[in-house]
């Protein structure tokens, strides 16, 4: 790189910095000859990639030597996770040993899958250095990115430490039809944060319970502040907000351009442009970002104000580079995918659901209620009301749905979503197609924290 470029990099950094007003945050990365050093390069998990018909994953969850913290968990001696590169229409063996020093479990967040048996099963408890081999097949319709974590319940705390900790990875389903995308140079981002004391991972401790607990480290693949170069005119970023309560917005620091392309697990009908993206605890996003040509820049972290309290300041996220000069590139298709609109005459049911800390529908989780019993085949509108004084981003395993109207205003707008932040007030309407799976399953908060201490609500198809 020339000085000039660097210059140029930096300003294009700065003017960022000036549009989004930097509150709190000074940039001393320069050294004395008025370079910037060289940012890590984004590290990307190693990636596990099915065999055809039946893909074996061995997952190990164990301690992990790591200079972050003294005692940071990973899967399969990575953190975040090894990548779980898998096929729609195959089955999958994940073979499970718990080398941690309490009990674990998985959850496949956004998998549409069984949630049953040796399925996406929540209840499944795996005692310490013991194995589970969890089996299930992956049908049609799964195509995006997921994430694993775990997901134990009645022993509150374990879940949301073991998450901190380091027990989270990414998904990425390939549907057996290639999507319409132009090329793009791909990219899996796991979003992580710690809350580091004397080195160690600290547990939530009581204002955290009703909060959620954010750490001050924010984690990029395991990075701080990595770069991105890209090789082609498009980058594609696949991203994952794996956080226990942090809440990211991103944008682009020289306000250019990037397309919102998919949102969970599945793409959007079309593509459209954004100047933000807004991943609540548990949610994905994908982006295509135009960047042949384009000078760098960076991706900003820009802060989310709950309960008035903002934790983190705005702050550069990712560098992003192109060692592309061509600045032209290939359009974005108008479609992306489709599927059946709601057919108002097939909602066989609607359902009130207040949510407030620690309680979904008035009552804290009990794992022999089932809360919500729906049939098999029929399509449920939920109004989802939350009626408490914090943000709570609300989860549903094993279905999706999508959001029709918020606060009595049609969103007009087609997702497919499996999780969704509600702000204090709000009251969204969920409409859900129990058209697959059958079986006991989960609705709750997405914040670990609150999730653990009993914000879930069971459902039965
Ligand atoms: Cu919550």
């Amino acid at each position: 790189m020339t000085l000039n470029r660097h210059r140029r990099a930096l300003l294009a950094g700065c003017s960022g910095i000036g549009v989004l007003g930097l509150a709190g945050f000074s940039w001393s990365g320069l050294t004395e000859s008025g370079r910037r050093p060289e940012l890590p390069a984004l590290v990307e998990a190693p990636i596990v990639r099915c065999q055809q018909g039946l893909a074996t994953v061995q997952l190990s969850a164990a301690p992990l030597q790591s200079a972050i913290a003294g005692n940071i968990l990973g899967y399969s001696g990575s953190y975040p996770g090894p990548l779980l590169r898998l096929r729609e229409h195959e089955r999958v063996r994940i073979k499970f040993h718990n080398q941690t020093t309490s009990a674990s479990n998985l959850h496949f967040h956004g998998l549409s899958v069984t949630p049953g048996g040796t399925g996406d099963n929540p209840w499944i408890v795996v005692p310490q250095g013991e194995r589970f081999h969890y089996e299930f097949d992956i049908p049609a319709g799964n195509a995006g990115l997921h994430w694993y974590h775990p997901h134990l319940h009645g022993q509150v705390g374990v879940s949301a430490h073991m998450q901190m900790r380091g027990l989270v990875g990414a998904v990425l389903i390939e549907s057996t039809e290639p999507d319409a995308l132009p090329p793009s140079d791909d990219r899996v981002v796991v979003l992580h944060d710690m809350a580091i004391r004397d080195n160690l991972v600290r547990a939530p401790s009581a204002g955290d319970w009703i909060v959620g607990l954010e750490g001050a480290r924010l984690l990029v693949n395991g990075v701080e502040r990595p770069k991105i170069t890209a090789r082609k005119t498009w980058l594609r970023l696949r991203l994952v907000n794996a956080s226990n309560a942090r809440y990211w917005r991103l944008a682009p620091s020289d306000g250019g351009p990037m397309f919102l392309i998919a949102q969970d697990g599945s793409l959007l009908t079309g593509p459209e442009e954004a100047s933000e993206i807004f991943l609540p605890p548990g949610a994905r996003a994908e982006v295509m970002i135009p960047v042949g040509g384009r000078p760098d820049f960076y991706l900003m972290y820009r802060p989310y104000a709950r309960m008035g309290v903002v934790h983190t300041g705005n702050l550069p996220l990712i560098q992003i580079c192109s060692s592309v000069t061509e600045s032209r590139v290939a359009a974005l298709p108008a479609r992306l995918s489709d599927w059946p609109p709601l057919d108002p005459s097939a909602i066989s049911r609607r359902r009130d659901i207040p949510i407030a800390l620690m309680n979904i529908c008035g009552q804290p989780y009990n794992s022999a209620r089932i809360d919500i019993q729906a049939q098999a085949g029929t399509t449920e509108i939920w109004t989802v009301r939350n009626v408490d004084l914090m943000d709570h981003p609300m989860h549903l395993h094993t279905w999706r749905f999508e959001v029709i109207s918020l606060n009595g205003v049609a969103t007009n707008r087609r997702a497919r979503l499996d999780t969704y932040n509600l702000r204090p007030g709000d009251s969204a309407e969920l409409a859900i197609r129990f058209d697959v799976n059958r079986g006991k399953s989960l609705f709750h908060c997405h914040i670990v924290e609150h999730a653990d201490q009993g914000m879930m609500a069971v459902v039965e198809v």
